[in-house]
């Protein structure tokens, strides 16, 4: 089940080791749930399936201790073999009633959207969330489409009523922006996982988005 308590006006937390600058996934994770976080997703591109799993099976245990809602990004085999809360796809990844099929009754579907067809789908396809993004430029996701900016994000707040998560290149310098168009639920990758502080910038973004 969504743990919409966990949406609300808060970070979602994503990984990234490649840009970590030498810190390994588990460290980062534990910092970041240590500074607040309740929503992780495991995002790791360069690994094998085996690595991933036992990184997946730490990261289970570190997020049940902090009641926490843990998300596998791609690959729902492994969503279903760590019992995560929830498995996040992109537009080029199963169909979400495909995807519904294979997983437990329980676990949430995001899906990356990018444009305002995108969003409609999502809503009849009934997932849980969206992405939204990117909302500027990032070189974080490879092949990603070009930024669809606060437009996108304005047609989101205004016509979608299921939770969403921006992403794509916020940083300090322009998560006001985006809090100023009303996201509540924001992503930044690079700019937390590539910090020499994680729990300081996770702690002050928290307060950030929920004193908004
Ligand atoms: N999906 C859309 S943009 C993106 C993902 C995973 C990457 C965002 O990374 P950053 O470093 O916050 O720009
Ligand atoms: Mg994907």
């Amino acid at each position: 089940m969504l743990n919409i308590e966990n949406f609300q006006n808060t970070l979602y937390c994503i990984t990234a080791e490649k840009y970590s600058n030498g810190k390994n996934n588990i460290d980062v994770v534990g910092s970041m749930l240590k500074a607040g976080a309740r929503i992780i997703q495991y995002r790791e591109k360069m690994k094998s399936m085996r690595e991933k799993y036992y990184e997946c099976l730490e990261i289970r245990k570190l997020t049940k201790n902090y009641n926490a809602t843990f998300i596998v990004n791609d690959d729902i085999a492994l969503a279903i073999s760590v019992n995560a809360c929830g498995i996040h796809i992109g537009q080029d990844d199963l169909p979400v009633d495909e995807a519904r099929k294979i997983i437990p009754k329980n676990m949430i579907i995001g899906l990356s959207t990018h444009n305002e067809s995108q969003a409609q789908m999502a809503l009849k396809n009934k997932v849980d969330y969206i992405g939204v993004g990117p909302i500027y430029h990032t070189e974080t996701k490879i092949d990603v489409c070009a930024p669809v900016g606060i437009k996108y994000l304005d047609y989101v707040v205004n016509n979608v009523n299921i939770p969403f998560v921006a992403i794509g290149g916020i940083k300090e310098n322009n998560i006001d922006e985006v809090l100023e168009h009303k996201a509540k639920t924001i992503c930044m990758v690079t700019e937390i996982v590539g910090s020499n502080n994680i729990e300081d910038i996770v702690k002050q973004n928290i307060e950030k988005i929920k004193n908004y």
